[in-house]
């Protein structure tokens, strides 16, 4: 793998991978060679046993402030359906560790749709998000429409979605967006926390709740149950979960292997 020349990476550490996203030239906009650079180190730290879960973060000013215009100004509509990076998001979805944003600044566009892949969206009280393509004769590309307004219900997301119109990170916060507010300083540090508490758990039971959990978005509630069921009683087969039970009767840390 190549080093990155638009991402910071730190880690693994207590479990954690850390991508910074670094075009600060252009307020961290995600051009093709960015989510290229992005997607591969995901799929290295699947990979990775050492990884249990993902923090990506960006600046103090900004997490990202859209897909990059100058790069889009240039295609035509074959050039947008033909688009590498519907590919690239594509993969960002399939990523199964958890991701966690952790946002300060702009998080605008792209940037917003980015942060929605993440699992856990933890923010700077001074983060703003919104999704102003409409400003721009055009509209949200990379799952806006559809995670905005499962995450924050209709009326929001088409205000948001219609006007362009950004929210503050307590608006977030209020509409369910975001799980927590931090001091700006506080975000990535709190953000790995938690992403080091998860990585401590079962790994397998960590990606298939995952797994569960985002089924919620695109199924009905029977089927989803249903799902549930069957990745409750599949995980009745891993030795994980005989040890996670055996170290709380033993009254000790279970030592999880990822099997
Ligand atoms: N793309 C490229 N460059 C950008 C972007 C961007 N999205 N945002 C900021 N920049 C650049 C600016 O051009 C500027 O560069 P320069 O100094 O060379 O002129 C530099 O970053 C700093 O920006 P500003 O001077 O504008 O900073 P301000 O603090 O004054 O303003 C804002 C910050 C409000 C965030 C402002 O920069 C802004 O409005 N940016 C554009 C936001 C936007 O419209 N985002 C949506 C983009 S479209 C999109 O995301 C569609 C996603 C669909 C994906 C589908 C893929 C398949």
């Amino acid at each position: 793998m190549n080093t990155p020349t638009n991402l910071l990476i730190s880690g693994p550490s207590n479990g954690v991978l850390t991508i910074t996203l670094h075009r600060p030239e252009a307020l961290n906009a995600l051009n093709t060679k960015l989510l290229e650079e992005l997607v591969e180190q995901l799929e290295a730290a699947e990979k990775n046993n050492d990884i249990g879960a993902v923090v990506i973060t960006g600046s103090a000013k900004a997490f990202a402030a859209g897909a990059d215009v100058r790069e889009m100004a240039s295609l035509d509509a074959v050039g947008v359906l033909k688009d590498p990076r519907v590919e690239h998001w594509k993969r960002v979805t399939a990523f199964k560790k958890p991701i966690i944003a952790a946002v300060n600044g702009f998080c605008f566009g792209g940037g917003c749709e980015l942060a929605m892949h993440a699992d856990i969206i933890i923010a700077g009280e001074d983060a703003k998000f919104g999704q102003p393509e409409i400003k721009l004769g055009i509209m949200p590309g990379a799952g806006g429409t559809q995670r905005l307004l499962r995450s924050v219900g209709k009326s929001l997301a088409m205000q948001m979605v219609l006007t362009g119109e950004p929210i503050t990170a307590g608006q977030a916060m209020s509409a369910g967006l975001i799980s927590e507010i931090t001091l700006s300083e506080m975000t990535l540090e709190r953000a790995q926390t938690v992403a080091a508490q998860i990585s401590r758990h079962a790994p397998i039971a960590v990606e298939m709740a995952k797994d569960a959990l985002l089924k919620a978005f695109d199924t009905d509630l029977s089927s989803g149950l249903l799902y549930e069921r069957k990745a409750f009683t599949l995980l009745a087969a891993t030795e994980d979960r005989n040890e996670g039970i055996n170290a709380f009767l033993e009254k000790r840390k279970p030592l999880f292997k990822g099997c």
